[in-house]
């Protein structure tokens, strides 16, 4: 008996985002400016403090941030997504969270397929923002009808592709030339397409219902709508956009500046005006299609659920003292001070329980291995010296930062509003699974990794 030499889900997702961003490059030539943007921020970053570049070594983080990004696509119908996440499982891609966009005013609900384990986050941590068209919530029935209908016709992946899913399922695995034929076959399901399955008439009509709905209805598939590197310094990545002739968005989402970055920061250019061919039209009569857009982000550490409550409550504050959302003029002065109140310095933001953190043993440590240090507190063991804390990366969205992309680039003055409407229950029967909690999943690798220091300790075998 021998297994088959399957490639790894790893290596698959390696590939499709490494095939995304090819495909991208392509369809929006300034998300190549934005890739060499980052790049040149991110090397003067390392340049600039060969600390954090050993510490980037060390947490496995510098290896992956060259290839790092997320995406993002929209699906219309229970089905597409739940075919969706057996895709993404061939690429070791999980469900984890759930966020409802509602709030915001975009009629959808979501979840991000992303690797979960450190091994496999640290080999390529891909991501994909997916959201669900929410019929329930437009209230014109008529329009409601037209929607369904338009997207019952179409069907978003390739034969070939859901075959391979299917062998994936049954036998565990896919030889590397399958790998790449499946990487190949749903490389198109993220494709743009210019041609709208609809005449103008119908476009113009679900545009007028929600600009997403003529996005995620009038198209053949899902195009991927942005695609997202990762930059060390969002600050000096924003200001080289601006200088670079790329037209950023006035504010980045999220937490302000700090010397401990939490969570997520983000800004993005405006979306693009596509040329779009309807049913029926002439040459002459082709309309145009805003969507796709791009997008940086910075990413801190992960925190825990005290601290997104602590975070929560800071934002909230500044946005609803600024009724225009986060468009204000002195917005980032009002951000800063307000975020004042959350700790900025790793040992204090560790002490407080606010963040989550992976522990090791350092020199010290290994030197005590077998004196009775094991049984110590974790911050005993800290203060000693015995043991270093280094910060989880958050890998997840941000529902308030994702709503002010979705605003910034669906464009527009009409802001829609719906009431905050969770439907998690129904978002989970349509994927055919349960999405992971991503407290709980942090929590796991914390927790983890104190065990493994304090097996360490006791000079466990294993861990020897
Ligand atoms: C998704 C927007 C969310 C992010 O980075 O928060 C997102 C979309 O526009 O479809 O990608
Ligand atoms: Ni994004």
């Amino acid at each position: 008996m021998h297994t088959p030499p399957f490639v790894s889900t790893d290596e698959i997702r390696s590939r499709f985002s490494k095939a995304m961003s090819d495909m991208y490059r392509q369809e929006v030539p300034q998300y190549g400016t934005l890739l060499e943007l980052v790049a040149d921020v991110n090397a003067a970053v390392m340049q600039g403090n060969p600390g954090l570049a050993g510490q980037l070594a060390q947490s496995g983080e510098l290896e992956r941030l060259d290839v790092e990004r997320h995406g993002a696509i929209r699906l219309g119908t229970p089905a597409e997504l739940a075919n969706m996440r057996r895709i993404f499982g061939v690429m070791g891609m999980l469900p984890v969270g759930y966020y409802d966009l509602s709030v915001a005013g975009v009629p959808v609900h979501s979840t991000a397929f992303r690797p979960i384990s450190d091994a496999a986050l640290t080999r390529n941590p891909f991501r994909v923002f997916t959201s669900l068209l929410r019929l329930e919530l437009i209230d014109n029935a008529a329009v409601r009808a037209e929607i369904e209908a338009i997207l019952s016709r179409r069907n978003i992946f390739t034969e070939r592709a859901l075959e391979l899913t299917r062998q994936f399922e049954a036998t565990g695995g896919l030889l590397s030339s399958e790998a790449d034929e499946f990487v190949a076959e749903v490389r198109e399901t993220f494709r743009w397409h210019s041609e709208a399955t609809v005449g103008e008439d119908t476009y113009h009509r679900l545009h007028q219902a929600h600009r997403l709905i003529a996005d995620v209805a009038c198209f053949k598939g899902p195009h991927i709508n942005h695609l997202t590197p990762r930059t060390l310094d969002i600050d000096a990545a924003q200001a080289e956009m601006l200088k670079r002739g790329v037209g950023a968005k006035d504010v980045i989402e999220g937490p302000p500046t700090r010397k401990c970055p939490i969570l997520l920061r983000q800004t993005s250019f405006k979306a693009l005006e596509e040329r779009v061919a309807f049913v029926g039209a002439d040459s002459s009569a082709q309309g145009t299609h805003t969507a796709r857009f791009g997008e940086i982000e910075q990413r801190g550490m992960a925190l825990t659920g005290k601290g997104r409550a602590l975070y929560d409550e800071l934002l909230a504050g500044v946005r609803n003292a600024d009724q225009a959302g986060s468009a204000g003029g002195d917005y980032a002065q009002r951000l800063a001070t307000a975020f004042l109140a959350f700790p900025d310095e790793l040992e204090a933001i560790r002490r407080a329980g606010l963040a989550f953190f992976s522990y090791a043993l350092t020199g010290a440590g290994s030197a005590a291995i077998g004196s009775g240090k094991d049984a110590a507190a974790l911050d005993e063991l800290v203060a000693g010296g015995y043991v270093q804390a280094r910060p989880i990366t958050y890998e997840d969205f941000l529902p308030v930062s994702a709503a002010g992309i979705f605003q910034s680039n669906l464009g527009g003055a009409e802001q829609k509003s719906y009431a905050a409407n969770e439907a998690k229950t129904a978002f989970e029967a349509a994927l055919g699974a349960s999405v992971y909690d991503e407290i709980a999943l942090y929590q796991a690798l914390q927790s983890q990794s104190i065990e493994a220091v304090r097996s360490q300790l006791r000079g466990d075998a294993n861990h020897a």
